[in-house]
């Protein structure tokens, strides 16, 4: 049970509390499904299966028509990345399926039965994804079809080559986010929702991706190693080890924590980017859509932090904290608190003798400058005894009513927390 992990962090508890007692409503699902085809639904059902906690923050983008058009192109991201993920397919075949991936969007047959995948049901009904694609206004339809062109050819550029430089680092993180940042801004823009610029800008939309990214492939260093993959620069870890997979040993902690801070410290550059895409954004719904990512990639990029645990296991923030900082996600000011929030938290912990310390120093100095608010976000993690007697007597009389609820919940911030 999440309650008992945030226990000791008073102002998470009071955030679940709200969130459950209906305060989620700014953020959770619109129901319509009684309008839907059937074949819509099923895309809906495939979503909530690929994604729960993102999922409702999908579900709860106000304008119709981009909210299909916005599930539509993460089932078909979510496919092309299954064929990408797939270990069991021989490059041979692997390489051409990925380059001509967009075609399967017209053919109304095509689907892949042979995956062994987790997510390999997006590919076995794609026939049923495919069609509702067909069904988008053609302007959806165009966007979503060339970002997939592009991506999966961009996939398979890495597929023979090593991720050695910043440079290439960066692309590799345009071809599997920043393109989905890129798409995404052209969907708002074509929605109407959003002016013009923030789909033409695609410096800033490819910026957003790459925070995103960059804090995924840094966090899940272990998971990857253990899989056989490598999404870290060799410019980068080639200077605190021979093999990457040597930072996962015990002996070589200390260069590897160092390594970890200078890869932190690289994606920390992305923050004034993503503030500034973030103050077009004009539509609540679509604000709180790219806005919940980019205060939980920044509460993830803290907690891993000059952290050895990275390399012995999984880092995540815990779900009250999730609840938190997702319930704070509404308007830029709070963004800006949030992000401030963490990025004094990594300066307080910048460690003297680290090689990155200037440098990181600098960084967070740029992205606390931009993030200038008269906002604050404060955490806590005292027990006062009327806090404690409190929460015992509200844990006792809500019991029942808030195991009932707490399904919804849980599976809104799942994937989110530990
Ligand atoms: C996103 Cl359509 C993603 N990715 C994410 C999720 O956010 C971005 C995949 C498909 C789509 C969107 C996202 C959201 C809002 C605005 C964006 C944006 O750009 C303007 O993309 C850049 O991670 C995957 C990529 C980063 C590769 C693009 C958020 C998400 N979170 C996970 C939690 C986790 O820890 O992975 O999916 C989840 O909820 O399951």
């Amino acid at each position: 049970m999440e309650f008992v992990k945030s226990f000791a962090h008073p102002d998470e508890v009071m955030a679940l509390v709200k969130f459950k007692m209906g305060g989620c409503q700014a953020v959770m699902p619109k129901s319509d499904t009684k309008t839907m085809s059937e074949t819509l639904k099923k895309c809906y059902v495939h979503l909530t299966n690929t994604s729960r906690s993102f999922a409702a923050v999908i579900q709860a983008i106000d304008d119709v028509a981009l909210r299909h058009a916005t599930c539509i192109f993460y089932l078909v991201l979510r496919a092309l990345d299954t064929v990408e993920d797939d270990m069991t397919i021989p490059n041979s075949i692997k390489i051409p399926m990925l380059k001509s991936f967009h075609k399967n969007l017209l053919d109304k047959n095509w689907k892949y039965m042979d995956s062994k995948e987790k997510d390999k049901l997006v590919l076995e009904d794609f026939p049923t994804i495919s069609y509702e694609f067909r069904q988008l206004k053609p302007v959806y339809q165009q966007v979503i079809s060339d970002i997939c062109q592009q991506m999966g050819a961009g996939m398979t550029v890495f597929f023979e080559r090593d991720l050695i430089t910043l440079a290439e680092w960066d692309e590799y993180c345009h071809y599997v986010a920043g393109l989905v940042g890129i798409g995404l801004s052209k969907l708002f823009s074509a929605s109407k929702q959003e002016d013009e610029i923030v789909g033409k800008d695609t410096y800033l939309s490819n910026r957003m991706g790459l925070f995103l990214q960059k804090t995924n492939i840094i966090r899940d260093y272990l998971e990857d190693q253990l899989e056989g993959r490598a999404f870290w620069p060799r410019a980068v870890w080639g200077k605190y080890a021979s093999e990457l997979g040597d930072l996962a040993k015990e002996e070589n902690v200390d260069k590897s924590v160092q390594c970890l801070n200078e890869l932190i410290t690289n994606a920390l550059e992305l923050i004034p980017d993503c503030i500034k895409y973030m103050s077009r954004l004009k539509d609540q719904s679509v604000f709180n859509f790219c806005a919940i990512p980019q205060v939980m990639a920044i509460g993830t990029l803290e907690r891993c932090y000059n952290n050895s645990k990275v390399f012995k296991g999984v880092v995540k923030i815990r779900k009250g904290e999730a609840v938190k900082m997702m319930m704070g996600s509404t308007n830029l000011e709070q963004v800006k608190a949030i992000m401030s929030h963490f990025t004094s938290q990594i300066l307080r912990r910048i460690p003297a003798n680290d090689p990155t310390a200037n440098r990181t120093r600098e960084v967070c100095r740029q992205a606390l400058d931009v993030c200038q608010t008269k906002h604050e976000y404060t955490t806590s993690s005292i027990f006062p005894p009327l806090y404690m007697s409190c929460i015992l007597m509200i844990g006792a009389i809500s019991y029942k009513y808030w195991s009932e609820i707490s399904a919804v919940y849980d599976s809104f911030v799942e994937s989110y927390t530990t």
